[in-house]
């Protein structure tokens, strides 16, 4: 008996010896097969118990006992002090500096077309009217006989077209979508819509041409819409845009699809109808292009024109980007220079 506590003792101090010596969680497996398993050391020392005599038993039995608990016990507590180490260490391996500075992302800007297309459609749903858009590619059909520009028109020639058959074109204005809402509409009033949307024309480009431009267009049709209609409508348009010290002036033109038609001046936004460089001395600047629809575009669509009268006007936002931001040449807004374009971020 002497003899077997010795060897347990012994056992005990070189377990716990090898444990010491592991520095690793999944080492850890091994020894406890060793010194705890099955087939350890301390089961067959357990097992001799068998060959002691009777009132040797529960002493033995209770140091074989001991020996175990103190091992489980320092298997537990070293498991536990190596898996904390072990996360540790993964956690400040792991560790991100936040302190490091991102890389900046670049401010972008609304191009000056865009812009000042979202403002004028501000102003015109602040109005009641809707917007649509349409199709760039369009019909003769659509684009010129529906607008009173029949094959033999001679306005035809003022807008040189880009056709891509006998039938099909890229549309030189933003009309031919009025012409569709009419249809759509189906004799149904009022019609208040704008047209926003890019057009073609087969211009040579230089600083106040471009082949592809921007058009907003506008259609008012009903019982009784007159003139004083138009005209109170761009000048609430106007004043909106450029303060409400604007006025608007008529004067008589020709559009084959509006009659009366007339030119639509503002006062000249740089000196206020002073009269100055930008304006070429007069005071007034031309801004848009408008009329009453023609009878018989009305009567086209679908509008008996002795019910429905109706009227219509066109501007250009680059003319307007233009005079606002004080840009001389039209080619600037299409050439996507960032140089250019990021003079628009707003701070
Ligand atoms: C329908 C009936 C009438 C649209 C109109 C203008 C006058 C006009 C130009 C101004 C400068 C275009 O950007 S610009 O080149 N537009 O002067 N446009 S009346 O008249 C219509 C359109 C559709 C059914």
């Amino acid at each position: 008996m002497e003899a077997l506590i010795v060897q347990l003792r012994r056992l005990q101090e070189t377990a716990l010896a090898e444990l010491t010596k592991i520095s690793a969680t999944k080492d850890l497996t091994n020894w406890r097969v060793q010194y705890l398993g099955k087939k350890s050391e301390l089961n067959a020392l357990s097992k001799q118990m068998g060959g002691l005599r009777q009132e040797e038993r529960p002493l033995f039995g209770e140091r074989v006992n001991e020996v175990r608990n103190a091992l489980e016990a320092a298997y537990l507590e070293r498991q536990t002090a190596l898996a904390a180490a072990e996360q540790a260490l993964r956690l400040a391996q792991e560790t991100i500096d936040i302190t490091l500075p991102g890389r900046a992302i670049g401010r972008g800007a609304i191009h000056p077309i865009s812009r000042v297309i979202q403002e004028i459609e501000d102003i015109f749903l602040g109005m009641g009217f809707s917007i649509v858009d349409g199709p760039e590619i369009e019909t003769d059909h659509y684009n010129f006989e529906l607008l009173n520009l029949p094959k033999d028109h001679p306005a035809r020639d003022m807008q040189d077209t880009f056709y891509l058959s006998d039938e099909l074109l890229l549309r030189t204005h933003t009309s031919p979508m009025q012409v569709r809402t009419m249809e759509r509409m189906q004799g149904d009033v009022p019609i208040k819509v704008i047209v926003p949307g890019r057009v073609y024309r087969r211009d040579e480009d230089d600083a106040t041409h471009s082949h592809q431009f921007t058009q907003i267009e506008g259609l008012v049709v009903g019982e009784g819409i007159r003139m004083s209609d138009l005209k109170g409508t761009l000048e609430s348009f106007a004043k909106a845009l450029f303060g409400p010290e604007q006025r608007v002036r008529l004067r008589p033109s020709y559009f084959p699809f509006t009659e009366p038609s007339a030119e639509v001046d503002l006062l000249c936004v740089h000196c206020h109808g002073e009269g100055c460089r930008v304006c070429k001395g007069t005071g007034w600047i031309e801004i848009l292009g408008a009329g009453m629809v023609h009878p018989r575009v009305l009567d086209m669509s679908g509008y008996d024109s002795t019910r429905y009268s109706g009227f219509a006007f066109g501007m250009g936002p680059e003319r307007i980007a233009m005079l606002r931001y004080g840009i001389s040449d039209i080619r600037l807004l299409y050439q996507n220079d960032l140089r250019f374009l990021a003079q628009f971020a707003r701070a």
